[in-house]
């Protein structure tokens, strides 16, 4: 199609901030993410010649393993974000302390960022993605923890890049709604292709979780899933195992999420503040719902959580409101 190559219609992701907010700080920030998504797509596409599959010899703050490719999209992330000038203090899930940024090199934002999610996918192949949450700087800080350890409903900024068959990147800026990005690799460009993304408000017959955790769950949830998969009509069960790609199924097909508490791990496994809060603010600014369950004593919404430390972990029910509603209802049932 002669049109596909002609066509310079084509909204950019950088002309799109520009067009949308006039914001410099936001197309800069956007900028040094989007780059750093390309540059992982790029070390992702080409990790099998160049070597990149495998462990890097180390643990991180969690005590996980630490891929090459993590180590890799980490230093790439924080180079640009630093490099960027518009952040002041770093959170990643690969290094135990908050970075603060040089003075004179400082900005307005704080990034937390997870590099590379789903890290038991990257050497076989299979979707990963790179999930980032942005506060701004309090009033009268120099950059230090405390702008970070707040709850999600103080985010500005939060997206998500998934290495998938294709590169997309979704972000949500400053209540605008769900946007939508995919990566032209011909171009280098990511390329806008839809806005104010909606989840299907009718209940979809999808769920996703480790399902091999059920012996671990509390009653409620466990009861939950077997509702849902009892009778001649069950839901199907869909599970990647990169958080990127099930909530991004989630956020288009509908369906539910889950990655509950678990006898051992009372937060689950999933990260407050670069996992839980980008992800609820994303599937809520689409008109989702994401809940914790039962968590320390009461059902919480996640963007409302108080993070203690910055690798605090929470329990995730995220996806259909309907079908997260029916999941609380099971503590009360
Ligand atoms: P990671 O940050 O070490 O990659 O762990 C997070 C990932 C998520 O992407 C995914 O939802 C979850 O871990 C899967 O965990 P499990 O292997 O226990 O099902
Ligand atoms: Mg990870």
């Amino acid at each position: 199609d002669p049109d596909s190559v002609t066509d310079v219609k084509s909204i950019t992701l950088t002309s799109f901030i520009m067009r949308h907010t006039r914001d410099n700080n936001l197309a800069i920030l956007m900028n040094a993410i989007q780059l750093s998504c390309k540059s992982i797509t790029r070390a992702v596409r080409k990790a099998g010649i160049a070597n990149l599959y495998g462990l890097a010899g180390t643990e991180n703050s969690t005590g996980d393993a630490v891929k090459k490719l993590d180590l890799l999209s980490n230093e790439i992330m924080i180079n640009a974000l630093t490099h960027s000038h518009v952040c002041s203090v770093l959170v990643s899930e690969e290094n135990e302390d908050p970075i603060i940024i040089k003075e004179n090199m400082q900005g307005k934002y704080c990034v937390a960022f997870d590099p590379l999610d789903g890290s038991s996918n990257i050497d076989c192949n299979v979707s990963t993605g790179t999930i980032f949450a942005v506060y701004e700087k309090k009033e009268g800080s120099v950059g230090n923890i405390e702008d970070v350890m707040r709850a999600g409903i103080d985010l500005k900024v939060a997206g998500y890049c998934m290495y998938g068959t294709a590169t997309e990147l979704i972000i949500t800026f400053y209540g605008s709604g769900v946007h939508r990005f995919t990566l032209d690799p011909s171009l280098g460009e990511f390329i806008h292709v839809a806005s104010d993304v909606k989840m299907p408000t009718e209940p979809k017959k999808i769920y996703s979780c480790n399902q091999g955790n059920y012996g671990g769950w509390d009653a409620p949830i466990q009861r939950y899933v077997d509702g849902i998969t009892a009778g001649d009509k069950p839901y199907a069960l869909r599970y990647v195992g990169s958080m990127v790609s099930d909530v991004h199924r989630t956020l288009l097909y509908g369906g539910i999420f889950l990655y509950p508490a678990d006898k051992k791990s009372r937060g689950g496994k999933l990260r407050v503040l670069y996992e839980g809060f980008p992800m609820a603010l994303i599937i809520e600014q689409a008109g989702g719902m994401a809940s914790t369950g039962m968590f320390n004593g009461s059902i919480q919404r996640v963007l409302e959580i108080k993070p203690t430390s910055i690798h605090d972990k929470c329990p995730i029910i995220l996806g259909t409101p309907s079908m997260v509603e029916s999941v609380l209802k099971e503590y009360t049932a």
